[in-house]
């Protein structure tokens, strides 16, 4: 209904060498209130016109399967040319092929809206063509904002980083295992900041070192406040491979732990490497000793990035947390299920307890209560929360909880 106000004059390009095809969406665009748009029945075609400026075009249609230039190589075009615009993908290709080039033209950083399955269903045509124009086009053009370390510095001072909490539940019994540490910046001018922007620029700036301590400090001391209430939970920080540099680590977590009353044992280091390292030795030795003090240490989602199997064979962690990527939407997709189920056999082999990240509604549920998984995470049991917030989730999870159970239990 919102398509078909306002939103006229947007310039939409189809490109599909299927002339029955293109005449069906040109239909169908006109039909929920899009009447501007060029049809191309070649890849080279259209890409010659919008480099002329023949035409210009702020959302594009591509078909992959063509046969002078495929979409793949459309796209790769598009980048060259400093399109701006959005894209759909179309095709008759199967799921993975669609998701795949979806991959790719997210990976080239274009605004990719969506995929369509060919013949293209006039329902999930009209939902792109809304979240177009409700939010998604104008966000993910917007620049992120740099913060100077010089900023990062002050706000230790300040005291403007707090920590948010994820909870961890066991799949079986529903039950309140831990928390995943999550730091975020209360910056005066922007609001709550979250790490992606800013755990980069401190691992650059060398202020990481100093920010895990924080992350880490404060994180203990506020689970010696549960603790203090009754409950035992273990507490799990992010750190990164890269931060690991500093030989004295180890010793200075079992000091802080021991400082908090708080058990080695019960607290998780969750590790992700986010590029190549060029001196791996020092981390390997780190992560050795934190192990030998009885210190968890969590392989952070893993399946992507650089968390490899060459990791798992080198450092002895205790925990697997498969990425989200692999969790969320596992039950419809054959794929992303294949490769969680083998992720599962094979920590179970390594003797490593399993988290899945990325639970976000009742159908992921559902599907991992079927799984040999230990833990879930994510946000249909909960969102990350400041520490106040917890006591209330815990009630309110006690409720959803025995429900949740019983509904898995069914099917
Ligand atoms: O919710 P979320 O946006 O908090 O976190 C984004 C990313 O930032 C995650 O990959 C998480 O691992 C990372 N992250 C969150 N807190 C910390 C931290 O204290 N240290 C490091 N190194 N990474 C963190
Ligand atoms: O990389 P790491 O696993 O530490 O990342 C944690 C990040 O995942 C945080 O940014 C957190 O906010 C986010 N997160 C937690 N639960 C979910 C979820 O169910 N779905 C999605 N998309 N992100 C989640
Ligand atoms: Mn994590």
């Amino acid at each position: 209904m919102k398509a078909d106000i306002g939103m006229r004059r947007m310039r939409i390009m189809l490109i599909d060498d299927d002339l029955f095809a293109l005449r069906l969406l040109e239909r169908q665009l006109d039909n929920i209130g899009f009447p501007d748009v060029t049809a191309c029945r070649s890849g080279a075609d259209a890409i010659a016109r919008l480099d002329q400026g023949v035409d210009r075009a702020e959302l594009v249609f591509c078909d992959l399967q063509m046969p002078d230039m495929d979409g793949v190589e459309v796209v790769r075009h598009l980048v060259k040319l400093g399109y701006s615009g959005a894209l759909v993908l179309v095709s008759g290709e199967d799921r993975r092929i669609l998701d795949t080039a979806y991959r790719v033209a997210k990976g080239h950083r274009l605004n990719v809206l969506g995929v369509l399955r060919k013949p293209v269903d006039p329902v999930e045509l009209r939902a792109i063509m809304e979240g177009t124009f409700s939010s998604g086009a104008a966000a993910a053009n917007e620049p992120r904002k740099q913060y100077a370390p010089r900023e990062l510095a002050q706000a230790f001072v300040r005291d403007e980083l707090v920590n948010y909490y994820q909870p961890k539940v066991d799949i079986r019994t529903g039950e309140l295992v831990g928390v995943e540490t999550l730091v975020r910046w209360n910056h005066p001018g922007s609001g709550l900041v979250l790490p992606d922007q800013f755990i980069a620029m401190a691992e650059e700036s060398g202020l990481i070192d100093e920010l895990t301590r924080f992350v880490l400090t404060s994180a203990l001391r506020q689970s010696r406040r549960w603790q203090d209430a009754g409950h035992t939970l273990q507490i799990a920080v992010n750190v990164s491979m890269e931060s690991l540099a500093v030989l004295d680590f180890p010793e200075w977590v079992e000091r802080a732990a021991l400082e908090a009353e708080h058990s080695v044992s019960n607290l998780m280091l969750e590790v992700t490497e986010s590029r190549l390292m060029r001196d791996a030795t020092t981390p390997l030795e780190i992560l050795t000793r934190l192990r030998l003090k009885r210190i968890g240490l969590s392989i952070d989602d893993f399946g992507m990035g650089h968390s490899s199997l060459a990791q798992l064979r080198d450092i002895p962690f205790t925990e697997l947390k498969i990425d989200r990527s692999f969790v969320h939407g596992a039950c419809r997709d054959a794929s992303l299920r294949a490769i969680f189920e083998a992720s599962l056999a094979m920590a179970r082999q390594l003797g490593m307890r399993t988290v899945a990240e990325g639970v976000e509604n009742q159908e992921d549920w559902d599907f991992l209560r079927g799984c040999a998984c230990d833990l879930a995470q994510g946000f249909f049991i909960a969102v990350p929360m400041p520490a106040k917030e917890l006591d209330r989730w815990m009630e309110d999870w006690e409720a959803r909880r025995g429900v949740l159970l019983g509904v898995g239990a069914q099917d």
